[in-house]
């Protein structure tokens, strides 16, 4: 059959992951795709609903997990992103994959800013 016709905005960056759960702090293997409104995470590639979606108006920043405690202490490549709700924390694979998400994720957040007003109002 055809290729499908893409159903959202255009894919920036997307790949697995593993991160934290909340509150029981569980840590998951998952498919993170960022588009330029969200980062989601699914539970695999497969999948076409997210778990959760992350809005980026709602990102007030991304880095490098460098503060760890308990078990985060255990993880390298690990990456933060902080809602005023919640506090992200991802493991991605590689250092040069963790920057790669840092840089997409703190330049979507960025563009998202910039863009002028009526536009983002007439997509969200
Ligand atoms: C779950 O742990 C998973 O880690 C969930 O992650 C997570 O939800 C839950 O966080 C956590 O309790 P168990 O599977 O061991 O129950 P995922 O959604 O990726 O499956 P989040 O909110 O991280 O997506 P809490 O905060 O509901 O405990």
């Amino acid at each position: 059959s055809a290729t499908k016709p893409p159903a959202g905005p255009p894919v920036l960056k997307s790949g697995y992951c593993v991160k934290q759960g909340n509150v029981r702090k569980s840590w998951k293997r998952r498919y993170f795709v960022l588009d330029e409104f969200s980062i989601s995470y699914f539970k695999c590639e497969q999948d076409k609903e997210p778990l959760r979606s992350i809005l980026l108006k709602d990102v007030c920043k991304t880095h490098e997990c460098l503060v760890k405690s308990g078990d985060l202490l255990m993880r390298d490549n690990l990456f933060e992103i902080i809602t005023s709700s919640r506090t992200f924390y991802i493991q991605a694979d590689s250092p040069e994959d963790m920057r790669s998400w840092i840089r997409a994720i703190t330049g979507a957040v960025q563009a998202l800013k910039t863009r002028p007003r009526e536009i983002s109002f007439m997509r969200s």
